[in-house]
């Protein structure tokens, strides 16, 4: 057992070593958000002669964390390609502080505010190239943030599966199958099996969702499947045509997660980077 032990961190010496030797890092943060702090892993590319580089902050879905496949995905891909990202997991997620019964919107609106902040105190990171993708809820942060810091601060933007359904179905009295009483909220209502609180549901409900992110002006791309039962491709096509610049690609028979074409999923992001930052 031992000698696995020593094998393994040995290889992952090495591993860090050719990770460096190639110009690419990988490194962890600590970044404090709206309800402690958040973990974050940062991914740095080879800088071409020297200079900073764009650079894009990815954001997880409701229930999710930074480590998921995709999200790992696209940080490597986006890193091999010269754009520096970072992975986070929100309040109330993952490795980051806080209870999940306290997470709402509106703090992850600041806990992604608070990332930003970080990531643009990097020098390596060029701050006038800098772009947001959120999967699912994350894909509504991604929006709502960008509405409000407008292109002059957010370069472009790609919604994956973008969660236009919490507002609306909100306002309706219902979340993901489960019903709740708009007129007398409960203290917290179950979802996928985990207490969404009332806060949250107070914030979805009043949160207009397709008038703030339209607001946003810059390049914005938005990727969904036409088989999502979580969120209905017509949410993510409602962001993407309420856009100044918006591209539309529906990705046929693939679900929420965007498995079934992943590597179509990516060649998409990554061109519409790489032309957009
Ligand atoms: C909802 C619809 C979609 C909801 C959450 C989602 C909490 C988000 C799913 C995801 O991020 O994967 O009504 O309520």
């Amino acid at each position: 057992m031992r000698r696995m032990l020593s094998r393994l961190s040995v290889l992952m010496v090495v591993g860090m070593m050719s990770l460096s030797a190639c110009g690419q890092k990988i490194s962890l943060m600590t970044i404090e958000g709206s309800k402690g702090r958040l973990k974050a892993v940062v991914h740095q590319p080879k800088l071409r002669n020297g200079k900073p580089c764009p650079f894009v902050v990815i954001m997880h879905g409701f229930t999710g964390n930074k480590n998921e496949n995709l999200l790992v995905q696209i940080s490597e891909g986006l890193q091999e390609r010269g754009i520096g990202s970072v992975r986070f997991d929100f309040n109330g997620h993952g490795e980051s502080d806080g209870p999940f019964e306290e997470m709402t919107i509106g703090n992850e609106i600041a806990d992604a505010k608070a990332v930003l902040a970080a990531v643009r105190q990097l020098d390596w990171v060029d701050s006038r190239r800098i772009g947001l993708l959120g999967h699912s809820q994350g894909g509504l942060i991604t929006g709502l943030l960008a509405g409000e810091l407008g292109a002059a601060q957010i370069k472009a933007i790609v919604q994956l599966a973008p969660a236009g359904n919490i507002s609306e179905m909100a306002k309706q009295g219902e979340m993901l199958g489960t019903r709740f009483d708009v007129e007398n909220l409960p203290e917290y209502v179950m979802v996928w099996n985990h207490k969404v609180g009332r806060p949250y549901l107070e914030y979805a409900i009043q949160c207009d969702a397709y008038g703030m992110a339209g607001k946003y002006k810059g390049r914005a791309c938005v990727i969904h499947g036409s088989k999502d039962t979580a969120v209905p491709w017509e949410y993510g096509k409602r962001f993407a045509d309420g856009y100044a610049q918006g591209k539309w690609v529906l990705m046929p028979d693939d679900g929420h997660g965007l498995r079934k074409h992943r590597a179509q999923t990516l060649g998409e992001i990554y061109k519409f980077l790489a032309g957009s930052l």
